[in-house]
């Protein structure tokens, strides 16, 4: 305290000495914390914050709205989170949440966290109770030592007291974002810092406009060439593109680099559309077979993680579950520790995607010699048959709708619509959509991501309109729209282009199952039979459309496209359609004993 106090002192008696030498005309200039903070986040290309009003925020989201800023204010700090992590996804700015202290602040943290799994630059910023007291826990409102709660689950976590180092606290927390693997930051900001004073003059001087906040990072030329020469001598190499690809706004380049080397390649669910799904060098219809076949696989911003079975195993041709498959990798990722992880890497490339793939394109040469025609024929073989199959699935009528009957509507509708954005959640109506729905652009397909988190739905959606002022078209299994269903509300208040298609099978995973004992209550996995989502919708003046044919679909959804009014289609799927976990059902543990 006495060292604000002290400060304060001083800035009084400098801006006093200020005014005696302007004269006595001039005015004495001040600013405070709230200023401070809205100016630092405007001189850094930040327009808007997501978030949820009370103490002590309440005054600085009316302040922010006043000064310009737009302010998405949500019906939980978690969806305004998510919002903020995927806006930084999409603009490769920190998205901003800003929420109270303690229950406020948790509320934000499971996004948070999402955030720095995900690599999405996100800043957290919460409210805190006054540090003498909570240091003490002497019991202060919504008392909570916050800092040291998200530090593990943070890339970084910074505390602001004073209002002269809000710039500083601002710029650390935007460079720790963006630079080098991005992630979720986390910005503690004491209830007494907003109203701290500070001279205007030397406020102003206090901030900092970040220079260069993601500085490109060049790989070495050897481990370029090394991952070239790799590729070169391939006799089935595979390029796996990954979400930290998509995040590189590198678009052209990438879709340069896979036509030049003519290399078959495979998208993880949000790179999808870097190059359109319908691509003739896309072997995401022959996933299985590509996986164990590949001699050689380039991950581009791709992790070996549980999505990619870790490298190893049945899915790559290996023996056993810890067992290798044959395949060489190149690995090309910002992160040097990224390497080795969980297989060994024999090219790493490390360096922003962007540089990378701009290096390995230019060492490309014109003597370069596209992969044996044998494996391309192979792939197009596997892809051909079940791409037929698939469409033959798809040209089913049954009655109800099935996962595939309702989903070669939101297919064609997307296809109509090349520039919307999907947003899409659930276990079968997340699996499903993925390798039905083909995406066109880049960017343009938002998930639960590296956790497969329930409850990204609506945040997701609001902050995909309000980036990209496109239409967003929401595909939520029943189960994971109750996450955040409650933000149907900011839709309408908003007026947003959202049409949420929910795929409604009365349950997670599906809706048959029944109490084994006989009992009055339902299974744990089954929800109220027919229920009437849409009225939510109206309930806040947008439409609901209960659809139970793809036809009525279809019309609907074309309906909200066109208005783009706020619209929410119950899209009522057979209750016995889906099958447990998606199509994750190996990882769920069963009983040794029956
Ligand atoms: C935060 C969180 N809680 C729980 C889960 C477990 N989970 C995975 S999918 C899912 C819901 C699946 O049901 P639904 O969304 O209706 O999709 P369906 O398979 O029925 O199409 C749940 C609860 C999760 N992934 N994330
Ligand atoms: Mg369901």
């Amino acid at each position: 305290m006495e060292s604000v106090t002290a400060t304060r002192k001083e800035t009084q008696s400098q801006a006093a000495a200020d005014k005696a030498s302007a004269g006595p005309t001039t005015v004495q200039q001040e600013t405070d914390g709230f200023h401070l903070l809205i100016d630092a986040l405007k001189q850094n290309g930040i327009d808007t914050i997501f978030g949820l009003p009370g103490i002590p925020i309440t005054d600085l989201t009316r302040k922010a709205q006043a000064a310009g800023l737009r302010v998405i204010s949500f019906r939980h700090e978690q969806n305004a989170g998510y919002a903020a992590s995927i806006a930084g996804f999409m603009t490769q700015k920190p998205g901003i949440c800003l929420t109270v202290s303690a229950p406020g602040f948790l509320n934000g943290l499971t996004a948070l966290a999402n955030a720095t799994t995900n690599c999405f630059p996100m800043i957290l910023i919460s409210g805190s109770s006054e540090r003498e007291i909570v240091d003490l826990q002497q019991g202060d409102y919504e008392e909570m030592d916050q800092l040291a709660i998200a530090k593990p689950l943070a890339k970084a976590a910074f505390r602001v007291l004073h209002a002269e180092d809000i710039g500083i606290g601002v710029a650390r927390a935007i460079r720790a974002a963006v630079s080098g693997r991005p992630g979720g930051v986390y910005l503690d900001l004491p209830a007494k810092l907003f109203p701290q004073a500070v001279d205007a003059a030397t406020g102003r001087n206090s901030l900092i406009r970040v220079v260069d906040p993601a500085p490109r990072q060049i790989p070495s030329e050897q481990s370029v060439m090394r991952a070239v020469e790799l590729l070169q001598n391939a006799k089935r190499p595979l390029i796996i593109l990954g979400k930290g690809a998509a995040y590189a706004q590198a678009d052209a380049d990438i879709r340069a680099l896979v036509e030049k080397t003519g290399i078959p390649y495979l998208p993880m669910a949000m790179a999808k559309g870097l190059l359109p799904d319908t691509h003739d060098l896309s072997a995401a219809a022959a996933r299985s077979y590509v996986l164990p076949e590949a001699d050689v696989v380039m991950l581009i911003g791709a992790r070996l993680n549980w999505l990619l079975s870790h490298g190893k195993g049945k899915t790559w041709g290996g023996a056993s579950p810890k067992a290798w498959g044959g395949q060489k990798f190149i690995q090309v990722d910002i992160s040097p520790t990224e390497a080795d992880s969980n297989v060994r890497i024999d090219a790493p490339v490390v360096g922003d995607i962007g540089s990378c793939v701009s290096a390995m394109l230019k060492a490309v040469d014109s003597k370069w010699r596209k992969p044996p025609e044998d494996w391309l024929t192979a792939i197009a073989e596997r892809k051909n048959k079940n791409v037929a199959k698939m469409a033959e699935t798809l040209a089913k009528n049954p009655t109800p709708m099935n996962f595939h009957s309702a989903l070669a509507v939101v297919r064609d509708i997307v296809k109509a619509n090349p520039d919307a954005m999907l947003v899409n959640e659930g276990a079968n109506a997340l699996d499903f959509t993925r390798s039905i729905v083909d995406m066109y652009k880049p960017r343009k397909r938002l998930d639960v991501g590296t956790w497969g988190v329930m409850g990204i739905g609506m945040g997701f959606s609001i902050a995909a309109a309000v980036v990209s002022g496109q239409q967003v078209i929401a595909v939520e299994g029943d189960s994971a729209f109750g996450f955040s269903g409650m933000e149907v509300e900011t839709i309408c208040r908003y007026n947003l282009p959202v049409c949420i298609v929910i795929l409604n099978n009365n349950g997670v995973y599906r809706g048959d199952e029944v109490n084994p004992t006989g009992g009055a209550d339902p299974s744990p996995l089954v929800f109220v039979k027919d229920a009437r989502y849409e009225k939510l919708m109206e309930a806040f003046g947008g439409v609901g459309v209960h659809a139970t044919t793809p036809a009525a679909l279809r019309t609907a959804m074309e309906e909200a496209v066109r208005s783009r009014r706020p619209t929410l289609i119950n899209a009522i799927i057979d209750e016995r359609a889906g099958t447990e976990s998606g199509r994750i059902t190996s990882l769920n543990p069963t009983a040794k004993k029956k």
